[in-house]
């Protein structure tokens, strides 16, 4: 007979992947905490619900956002920014947790990014069929620090492209507890998700959260 490797709550092997300069992949980085932090989300969608922000040009995005932290991001028809305030209530955004900090600080430090200190999470909710197309994230101040994404729920492909729109871009499938660190070289490079397939997680069910930490301001 053969063994079981994984017990019932793990989803892959644990370990450092590296994409490319700057980019570093920490699988189930984030499984250990994946409950507590599905319990932060529901606090912070309880105070400043998920929605569809409307882009300049007028379509609503595919994923659904909210934000936690001192700044949010937010796009609507005058453009992308961060701002201190949720747009639908006019309240500030809710607090960061510290398991939220410490994740994300701790993730960018084993990548060589110490002291990153996240002013912003994006939180992005995907239920199957959304997608985000191929873009850069450039609406931060300061382009030195890192970015920290988490992943959890339903398994992505996500799009790792290359600093202009048009280079060829890589495959790489994130699953639940998934940390990855973009910074250095590959801080401008476009990336995307492809749209998430059906299917069902047992903590989070027809859904993907990634949980996005960014230096904004
Ligand atoms: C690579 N979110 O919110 S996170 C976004 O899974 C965004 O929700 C995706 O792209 C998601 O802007 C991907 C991974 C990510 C974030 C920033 C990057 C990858 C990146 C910046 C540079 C290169
Ligand atoms: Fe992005």
């Amino acid at each position: 007979m053969t063994p079981d490797l994984f017990d019932h709550c793990d989803e892959g092997p644990t370990g450092r992947e590296v994409l490319a300069p700057g980019a570093l992949v920490l699988r189930g980085f984030a499984r250990a905490q994946a409950e507590s932090l599905v319990l932060e989300i529901g606090e912070i969608c309880a105070r400043a619900p998920f929605r569809h922000m409307l882009t300049p040009g007028g379509q609503h995005m595919s994923a659904a956002m909210t934000n936690c932290g001192p700044l949010g991001w937010v796009s609507d028809r005058r453009g992308y920014r961060y701002e201190a305030a949720d747009p639908d209530s006019g309240k500030p955004w809710p607090p960061m947790p510290d398991t939220f900090l410490r994740l994300a600080a701790d993730a960018a430090a084993e990548a060589g990014f110490s002291g990153f200190i996240p002013d912003a999470c994006l939180v992005n909710r995907y239920e199957p069929g959304t997608r985000m197309s191929l873009h850069q994230d450039r609406d931060e101040r300061d382009l030195t620090a890192p970015i920290v994404s988490v992943s959890l729920g339903l398994p992505a492909i996500f799009l790792f492209g290359g600093l202009h729109r048009s280079d060829r871009s890589e495959r790489v499938a994130l699953v639940h507890g998934d940390v990855v660190v973009w910074g250095g070289l590959s801080r401008l490079r476009f990336h995307g998700i492809l749209p998430v397939k059906e299917g069902s997680h047992a903590l989070l069910g027809r859904q993907r959260i990634n949980l996005t930490f960014r230096k904004a301001a």
